[in-house]
């Protein structure tokens, strides 16, 4: 029995951009391949890594002036106060037991930390093939990229010759559903929707009795990140899945959260309520491209526990990149690849 996996393909991918680079680098100068990842994340790591490795470079002693000030920069790259306090306890102790030289040896001993803290949620996504239709439910509050990540993963999803159908199930705005019929129609995957204002649990059992009667592999459900009250939409997606479920016991098979991570500890509110309401599988951290801080991703990491599944690193299809612990550090903290990137 088969299964899709997301990290397989992207690796494979990358690989092939590693190989295409070595080959016809010359006779091909506008060679299509991809940035790297601390590339993609540019202004997220310099955000992140500026003050904190800035001034690690400057130091010579290892002594509890530098640990404080490691702290108070973890702190204001949004790491927050657990994952913050786990850091520095382990790198005091290290620094007393191994006796730390320098800051280098301290960033190695924070590379590592930083890694640790985010290896239990590194679970990539990965869909059986004899789970037909696999759905997936996404939620999230509005402007999150909640409809951006589900054209990203619908398009990987296609690419990797599997059919998908979307669920328009935000059916708060008119200009939702139009978003989704119109990506669909670009995309050739087909779209589920009915009128504005209509009951979206409804919308979205349709869309899984129409992706059963054709055999699709995948199902993607958008829905609402904004309703009048929060309480209002909590209950309807808990009706979404109440719903599904009558259809499909299991249904829906992944429940994924989708955060802008330049909302800081806001995302990690957002985590924690919509998981108390909906008992979620995984989340997407998106617009890590931008002005977000990085640290949130530790901090979530830290509090929730949920599986990260994926990372929104930009606006094209494959800036949305399967969550790989040791990857993201690197880009975030490597200071040799920083070198390179800004050669
Ligand atoms: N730079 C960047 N922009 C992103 C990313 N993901 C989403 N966006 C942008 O964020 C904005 C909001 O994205 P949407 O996908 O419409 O968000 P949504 O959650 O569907 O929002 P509502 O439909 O209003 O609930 C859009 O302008 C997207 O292009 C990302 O990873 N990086
Ligand atoms: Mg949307």
């Amino acid at each position: 029995m088969g299964i899709f996996s997301f990290l397989k393909r992207q690796k494979a991918d990358r690989n092939a951009d590693i190989q295409s680079d070595d080959t016809d680098a010359n006779e091909n100068p506008v060679s299509a391949s991809e940035p790297a990842l601390e590339q993609k994340m540019q202004r997220t790591r310099s955000r992140f890594t500026d003050n904190l490795l800035g001034f690690l470079r400057g130091k010579k002693a290892v002594d509890e002036e530098l640990l404080e000030e490691l702290e108070a920069q973890l702190i204001m790259a949004d790491v927050g106060v657990a994952a913050t306090a786990r850091v520095i306890d382990s790198l005091r102790q290290k620094a007393k037991k191994d006796k730390l030289q320098d800051a280098d040896a301290v960033r190695l001993v924070l590379r590592q930390e930083l890694i640790d803290i985010l290896q239990p949620v590194e679970q990539p996504l990965e869909i059986p093939d004899d789970i037909v239709p696999f759905v997936i439910l996404v939620v999230g509050v509005n402007g999150a990229g909640k409809t951006t990540t589900i054209g990203k993963l619908a398009k990987q999803l296609q690419d990797g010759g599997k059919s998908v159908m979307l669920a328009a199930g935000d059916t708060f705005r008119a200009a939702a559903i139009e978003q989704l019929q119109a990506w669909g129609e670009r995309n050739d995957v087909p779209v589920i929707a009915q009128d504005i204002g209509s009951d979206s649990a409804s919308v979205i059992f349709d869309a899984l009795q129409s992706a059963k009667a054709r055999g699709i592999d995948v199902l993607i459900a958008d829905t609402a990140g904004r309703l009048h009250t929060q309480s209002g939409l909590m209950d309807e997606l808990r009706k979404v899945k109440r719903v599904l479920s009558k259809l499909d016991a299991d249904a829906p098979h992944e429940t994924l959260i989708v955060l802008d991570g330049g909302t800081g500890q806001n995302a990690l509110s957002q985590a924690e309520q919509f998981n108390d309401a909906m008992a979620l599988d995984g989340l997407v951290i998106t617009k890590l491209d931008g002005t977000a801080k990085g640290g949130v991703v530790f901090a979530i990491a830290e509090k929730i526990g949920i599986p990260i599944r994926f990372i929104g690193v930009g606006e094209k299809v494959s800036d949305l990149e399967v969550f790989e612990a040791s990857r993201f550090v690197d880009a975030l903290v490597d200071e040799g690849s920083s070198e390179e990137v800004e050669a």
